[in-house]
């Protein structure tokens, strides 16, 4: 396998200041004719052959300055032209087949449309192409096809021409803004508009547009006004206007990701465009916004700035992601928004960060970039670019984002330019800090607190663990918010903030005469795992008191891991089982009953740790065991708290449907509540989700009523999930939620419910968020998919060998769910291993699996 090195960077031998293309549509076949001026870059080593990267696509002809000729060859997929001047026109034409391309990467059908997907590597499945982030052109599209099929014609600027002739039309798109290839976009089909503007801060009237298929428009509003919103919010918190009079976004129902920030021509999965009450939920409607947001604000972070090869990604992902988890915190609930963050962290992130896969959010090699667009890159990255918002605070963090856009507008940048430019206009001395770009792994923390002659002081130790690769790590600089609460009073003398950048360091605090409470990483201010020596007793204390709303839900967490950990682990005897049990029991009550908690927020105090983040806290753990103790808790307080729980639904069953806080807050708890209600007493809570179900006015009541029937055996289940399939009849999305429902339960039979779900005729590998619906839901079921008998493991891997052809991006994404084999105990693990052996040993595996595969292995 060819290895891609971030060492071996190089800038280009050639430059492409223009590029013309002209697109003759049809789904069947696509003609395209591309015109490239290009220019020796000076700053290259004076090559004279120049790269044009292809993926398998032939050329029909090639001419170099008007001359047809051979002077051309092959290497591989590339094509490579020899060129003796310093600028020259190179044009050449390609035959596309839309309606054949499964992959979605390059130039698509979708649903009767044409699309494009051209990050990372798309671009070069449409024209060859020097396809590297760090190649700006200025682009004109000329595109024409047949009326009917094409209505609408659009690609990234404006249109500044258009006509037709007889059944035929054209329309022409100039992009101003120089751009790599993989920000090109085109669409053509039978689309329809919600239109609405935006005058921006320095007055200039935008035309905003959601483009969807007929019949769907009602259901765009929610998108535009979260457009709205995050132009508005770019300019007042990170001082970004928008730089051309026309925004266009589109949706797509076929999509290997969630959007696409094309300039100036958004791609969206439907997904995260489509909503209503009827057919989306709360947490649809906040993915929407964040999703919108994250789009919209690549305009500068990852557009106006852009990356200078791939491995720069978390320079635009990592910052987009920051700002697209301020952007929602702005919207909605500050404290909320930071805890489900951290969870996805956790569930996702902390995983690829101890298993074979780990890489630095600036990975140094890679064999198929698109496997690199995982939760460190993104979600990690966030984390690192928050931490040095931490350490200078938000003013000064601001100057140093200034100061970014200011130096690097236009330009391919790097990382390190981004610390370089928040180290100066920030002010802060982040030499150190640059660690957190190349070394992978979750730094373990060890905190304790000492107390002697009124002096309380939080003893630190920190680790990095071992990572593929990396067998030795340094300390890193780990900004760590602290509090020490007074016993008596509940309260503390003011928040500190200390960096950790040793292996270990004592903070010592003056004026305590009692032993305090400690909490740590407040507003979780670093992304590391903290082991704390504390009591049970102390994180009751937090759990009710810290003013903290993220340490307050950490405190509860821990307290709850910290039981279900050694109660998985057999250490526990029955009395002291129960004791706990109790502990957590009374902490659960106190939230439930606390009225200075809002309910989306208590509705946080009552989610249980998620299996998967469990499993982390063990060397080897035993899915089996992990999943019957954490339900035997849920039962357990089901039972012991059921009349609180009942009367809490019934509480919250009152609150009319709106969008407010409050509402949403009710509607989350109604769910938590019967979630509860089902473990302990099933009968009667089938009842209660049975009517839930019935009354809903609203997809979240109903689609977490149909979540609760779906685990129980009863006969409710079967009822709600044939009335659900007919009620939304005809709308993919709420198709998806219907088998995702079915392969996510608690149901007992659920590998069987999938075997059957998988040759149901609205099943397709052809749609990834079909596939995703239907395997992912299950691969992320861990009852399920680690059944004792190894059954969930090949039906992984069949899906994966069978994707492989068709989607070979989404195939690959089902890979780490086996790659966790080494942290799982012998009987599970040697099944894991065994199916990923199967894989790596079947011929013609695409570059994704087989770099998954491989590295799983290895
Ligand atoms: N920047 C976008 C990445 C993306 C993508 C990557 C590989 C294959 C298909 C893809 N679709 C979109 C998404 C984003 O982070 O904004
Ligand atoms: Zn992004």
């Amino acid at each position: 396998p060819t290895v891609i090195r971030r060492e071996d960077y190089r800038p280009p031998e050639w430059l492409v200041p223009e590029t013309a293309l002209d697109f003759s549509l049809g789904a069947g076949e696509t003609t395209v004719r591309s015109m490239l001026k290009v220019a020796r870059n000076p700053d290259g080593s004076g090559d004279k052959t120049i790269r044009l990267n292809g993926d398998g696509i032939e050329a029909r002809s090639v001419s170099v300055d008007g001359k047809p000729g051979n002077g051309w060859r092959m290497d591989g997929p590339d094509l490579l032209i020899d060129l003796d001047g310093d600028e020259h026109e190179i044009a050449i034409e390609t035959v596309l087949k839309p309606a054949q391309n499964s992959q979605l990467m390059g130039l698509y059908a979708s649903n009767g449309m044409l699309c494009t997907q051209c990050e990372a590597q798309g671009f070069r499945r449409i024209t060859f192409f020097p396809d590297r982030p760090d190649v700006l052109s200025s682009f004109t599209v000329r595109m024409e096809g047949p009326k009917d099929a094409f209505p609408v014609l659009l690609s990234n600027g404006n249109c500044v021409k258009e006509g037709e002739d007889g059944g035929t039309h054209w329309a022409e798109w100039h992009d101003p803004w120089p751009k790599p290839s993989y920000l090109f976009a085109l669409v053509a089909g039978e689309l329809v508009s919600n239109h609405d503007t935006f005058t921006t801060m320095s007055g200039r009237k935008v035309d905003l547009n959601i483009w969807v298929r007929p019949g769907d428009e009602d259901r765009t509003g929610h998108a535009m006004e979260s457009l709205k919103a995050s132009m508005k919010w770019d300019e007042e918190t990170f001082g970004r206007e928008y730089d051309l009079d026309l925004f266009n976004i589109v949706a797509v129902s076929d999509f290997n990701m969630g959007a696409m920030e094309n300039k100036g021509l958004n791609i969206f999965n439907t997904r995260y465009v489509l909503a209503d009450p009827e057919t989306a939920t709360d947490a649809d409607y906040d993915a929407i916004e964040g999703v919108i947001g994250h789009e919209y604000f690549h305009n500068w972070s990852g557009n106006r700035v852009t990356c200078r090869d791939w491995f720069q990604l978390s320079l635009k992902e990592g910052f987009t992601v920051l700002r697209d988890q301020l952007f929602s915190a702005d919207m909605g609930s500050e404290a909320v928004k930071r805890i489900e963050d951290v969870r996805i962290l956790r569930s996702a992130q902390y995983p690829e960060d101890s298993g074979p896969l780990a890489h630095p959010i600036r990975p140094d090699s890679y064999e198929e970039i698109s496997n690199f667009y995982t939760a460190t890159v993104y979600n990690k990255g966030a984390e690192v670019i928050r931490m040095m918002r931490t350490m200078a605070g938000p003013e000064r963090f601001r100057e140093g984002t200034d100061l970014y856009f200011e130096r690097h507008d236009g330009e391919a940048a790097t990382c390190e330019d981004f610390v370089k430019a928040i180290e100066d206009g920030a002010g802060l001395d982040l030499g150190q800090f640059r660690l957190w770009y190349s070394q992978a792994g979750t730094p373990q923390v060890k905190a304790k607190l000492l107390h002697e002659n009124g002096f309380a002081t939080v003893r630190l130790e920190q680790t990095v663990p071992v990572t593929p690769g990396q067998p030795e790590k340094q300390p890193m600089p780990i900004p760590l918010k602290l509090a020490l609460f007074e016993r008596e009073t509940g309260k503390h003398k003011g928040e500190a903030l200390v960096v950790l950048d040793k292996e270990s360091a004592d903070f010592s605090f003056k004026g305590h005469e009692r032993r305090p409470v400690l909490s740590i990483n407040r507003g979780f201010s670093a992304p590391v795992a903290v082991e704390i020596d504390t009591t049970s007793e102390d994180l009751v204390f937090l759990a009710a008191k810290d003013d903290d709303a993220f340490a307050r839900y950490e405190a509860m967490q821990s307290l709850v891991v910290r039981h279900l950990i050694s109660a998985i682990g057999g250490g526990l005897g029955e009395r002291e089982r129960d004791l706990e049990r109790d502990a957590v029991s009374q902490a659960i009550e106190s939230a439930l009953f606390d009225e200075d908690l809002d309910d989306l927020m208590r509705g946080e105090l009552m989610i249980l740790p998620a299996e998967a983040y469990l499993a982390e806290q063990m060397l080897v753990a035993d899915p089996g065991a992990i999943h019957a103790e954490r339900e035997g808790l849920r039962a357990w307080l089901g039972e012991e708290l059921q009349e609180d729980f009942e009367d809490l639904h019934d509480r919250v069953s009152e609150v009319p449907y709106g969008r407010d806080a409050a509402s949403r807050g009710a509607r989350k708890l109604k769910t938590q509540a019967l979630l509860y209600l089902a473990a302990g007493a099933p009968e009667e809570a089938a009842e209660r989700a049975a009517r839930q179900y019935a009354l809903a006015d609203n997809m979240t009541d109903r689609q977490g009523a149909l979540m609760v029937l779906c685990g129980l055996d009863v006969p409710e289940r079967d009822k709600a999930l044939a009335d659900f399939r007919k009620r939304y009849e005809g709308n993919a999305l709420v198709l998806d939620k219907w088998f995702a429902l079915q392969a996510g339960s608690l149901h007992p039979d659920v590998l069987e419910h999938v075997r059957e779900l998988a040759g149901h005729p609205d099943f397709t590998l052809g749609n990834p968020n079909r596939v995703r619906s239907l395997y992912m839901a299950f691969a992320m079921n861990p009852a399920a998919f680690h059944a004792e008998s190894g059954e969930g493991y090949r039906m992984i891997a069949d899906l994966i060998l069978k994707l492989d052809p068709i989607n070979s991006q989404t195939a690959a994404r089902f890979v780490p769910p086996l790659g966790r084999w080494r942290r799982i105990e012998p009987v599970r693990s040697d099944l894991m291993r065994g199916e990923l052996e199967r894989i790596a040993a079947t011929p013609h595996l695409s570059r994704d699996v087989r770099e998954q595969v491989t590295k799983s292995l290895g």
